[in-house]
């Protein structure tokens, strides 16, 4: 039985869908984007905006965008869009292939002349991923073709459902240090993340991380590979309205738990070398 199918999703944008034994799962070719992650039985993981805008050019708000080749604004040039270029750039598919163990795994293509038109780049190969099994494994793997170094940061910036924001709790973070961005402050942090208020923090942290939803009764863990940083963020009330994708009420259901490299914990390939970003997402 074929365990993927393509279509098109909102917008027209090409999709593909995953049904096998363990869950359903979405994608979109435009940034290479998982859209839905749903394991038989439970709930979606994944959230996305009700307002998310489906046009190229424009990130789609939610699931998990591939912040690459820089997370947040570009380091030197204000007129580079927000969190690089991998989320607005479409993706070609280059591998489907159904596991022996009943998951499946697709493999994603981003064409470096793509990036080249945009941004001057040394030579590259970057692959996404995407594997729907017992866990949902999203991957980016980059590798430095070139004869020079490949200065980089980046993120999985995963979008998560949750039933009660004001309920939910992150645990995994205790002391570790994190650049508060609202506060624009160096901090530490005590127990777990709750969140009463905006929360948009880079944690220098490689921890495996358990978003704790008692309101729908359940506990989603992200764990990570090669990922030196984690970013909590929810926009909650003031930011949530300025923003036209996100709808005034929806920060009540979300937040992101991001596995990035990111400020201090930003990369350096050599010539030659290769790193990779992992996402593994799973329900407890
Ligand atoms: O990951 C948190 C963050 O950097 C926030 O500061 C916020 O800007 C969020 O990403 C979303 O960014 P976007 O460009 O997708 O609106």
């Amino acid at each position: 039985m074929s365990s993927y199918s393509i279509f098109d999703g909102p917008g027209g944008l090409p999709m593909v869908r995953i049904a096998n034994a363990f869950a359903e799962a979405e994608v979109s070719f435009y940034g290479a984007q998982v859209l839905r992650y749903q394991p038989r039985d439970a709930r979606p993981v994944l959230w996305v905006s009700e307002q998310s805008v489906y046009r190229y050019g424009k990130a789609i708000r939610g699931g998990i965008p591939v912040c690459w080749p820089w997370f947040g604004a570009h380091p030197g040039d204000p007129a580079q869009p927000a969190h690089g270029y991998a989320r607005i750039l479409a993706w070609p598919l280059i591998e489907a292939v159904e596991l022996p163990d009943g998951g499946t795994r697709l493999g994603f293509a981003l064409s470096p002349q793509a990036l080249a038109e945009r941004i001057a780049l040394p030579d590259f190969d970057a692959t996404l991923s995407v594997t729907v099994g017992r866990e949902l494994e999203v991957v980016l793997k980059v590798a430095n073709l070139s004869r020079v170094p490949f200065p980089y940061s980046g993120a999985l910036h995963s979008y998560f459902a949750v039933g009660d924001i004001g309920r939910v709790r992150v645990t995994g973070l205790d002391g570790a240090n994190y650049f508060d961005a609202p506060a624009g402050a160096e901090c530490v942090q005590a127990g777990d993340v709750t969140f009463a208020g905006e929360v948009d923090r880079v944690y220098r942290s490689e921890a495996v991380c358990d978003i704790v939803d008692p309101a729908w009764e359940r506990t989603i863990r992200v764990a990570k590979r090669g990922s030196a940083s984690t970013v909590v963020w929810n926009p909650w009330i003031d930011k949530a309205a300025r923003m036209s994708d996100f709808g005034d009420r929806e920060y009540q259901g979300m937040l992101c738990v991001e596995t990035a490299n990111a400020r201090e914990d930003a990369r350096t390939l050599a010539p030659g070398a290769a790193g990779e970003l992992a996402a593994i997402i799973s329900l407890r």
